[in-house]
C-alpha cells in the first residue's frame, strides 16, 4: 500500500521545486485543488472571473492568445488579483518547438509570458530542449513548467511509451519541471504535481473530442492532484456557486484518498 502524503507534507519535502511547494501550500491553506480554466475572450471578463473565483482556486489557467483586447496592463491587473486572492497563474501555452524558439515565445513577443505567468506547460515532442529553452528564460524568475504527459482528448497520441518518456524527461529536469498534465498519476514521486483537465461533474464530451471525467474519479481514483475545470464552471448560470461545488468535490475526493 502506497503512503499518500498530504499536500502540506509534500510542500515541505526537501527536494521539491520552490514553486511546487508554494502551490501545495496554497492548496492546503485554501482547501482547494481547483484550477479554473478561464477560457473567455475579454480581459474584463477574465479579470472579473479572477476576482470572484479567486478565493476558491489554487490556480488560474489562461489562454492569453484567445483574448481579443489584450494589453500589457491586463497582465499587471491579473498579477494583482493573484496576490490579492493567493492563487498562481498558469498560462496554457503548450510550447512545442526547439529550445531557442520557445525561449523567444516565452519571454518575448506581445505577451511576455514569463513576466506574469508562474507556470507554463510544454509538449515533450521536441525532446529535452523544449524545457531547456524555457528554463533559460524562466528559472531566474522563479518560474516552472509542466510537461504534457497525457491529454484528455479522444484519440490522443500521448499514451504508453510516450507518457513514460515524458516522465523520464521531467525527472532529468526536475529543477524546472514540477509536474504534468495527465489523466491519472504517472509517478509515485511526491515532488511531482499532477494536473488533470477534462473535468465535469457529469461524464460526456463537447462534440470536438473533449472527454470528461468527474472530480471524484480524477482525484480519488486516478490519484491526480489538481482538477482543471473550464466549461463546467463557465457554463453555469452562477459561476461562483459552480466553482464552490467543484472546489468542494475536489477537496472531498482528496480527503477520501488521504484516508485510503
Ligand atoms: O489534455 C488537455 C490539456 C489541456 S491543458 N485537455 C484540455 O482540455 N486542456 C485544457 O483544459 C484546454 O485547453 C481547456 O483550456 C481546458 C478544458 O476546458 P473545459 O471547458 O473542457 O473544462
Amino acid at each position: 500500500q502506497e503512503q499518500v502524503l498530504s499536500y502540506g507534507a509534500r510542500a515541505k519535502l526537501s527536494d521539491i521545486h520552490p514553486l511546487g511547494s508554494k502551490l501545495l501550500q496554497i492548496m492546503e491553506e485554501k482547501k482547494s485543488n481547483l484550477c479554473v480554466a478561464a477560457d473567455v475572450t475579454s480581459c474584463t471578463e477574465l479579470l472579473a472571473l479572477a476576482d470572484t473565483l479567486g478565493p476558491k482556486i489554487c490556480l488560474l489557467k489562461t489562454h492569453v492568445d484567445i483574448l481579443e483586447d489584450f494589453t500589457p496592463a491586463f497582465c499587471n491587473a491579473l498579477k494583482d488579483l493573484a496576490d490579492k486572492h493567493n492563487f498562481l497563474i498558469f498560462e496554457d501555452r503548450k510550447f512545442a518547438d526547439i529550445g531557442s524558439t520557445v525561449k523567444h515565445q516565452y519571454e518575448g513577443g506581445v505577451y511576455r509570458i514569463s513576466s506574469w505567468a508562474h507556470l507554463v506547460n510544454a509538449h515533450a515532442v521536441p525532446g529535452p530542449g523544449v524545457a531547456q529553452g524555457l528554463r533559460a528564460a524562466g528559472q531566474a524568475l522563479g518560474r516552472a513548467c509542466l510537461l504534457i504527459a497525457q491529454m484528455s482528448s479522444q484519440g490522443s497520441l500521448a499514451t504508453g511509451e510516450y507518457t513514460q518518456s515524458v516522465l523520464k524527461m521531467a525527472e532529468e529536469q526536475s529543477d524546472f519541471v514540477l509536474g504534468f498534465i495527465c489523466g491519472s498519476r504517472i509517478t509515485q514521486k511526491p515532488q511531482f504535481i499532477h494536473m488533470t483537465p477534462g473535468v465535469q461533474m457529469q461524464a460526456g464530451g463537447d462534440g470536438l473530442g473533449q472527454q470528461y471525467t468527474s472530480p471524484e474519479e480524477v482525484i480519488a481514483t486516478k490519484a491526480s492532484d489538481v482538477i482543471i475545470v473550464g466549461r463546467g464552471i463557465l457554463g453555469a448560470s452562477n459561476r461562483v456557486e459552480a466553482a464552490e461545488a467543484y472546489r468542494k468535490a475536489g477537496w472531498e475526493a482528496y480527503v477520501k484518498r488521504l484516508a485510503q
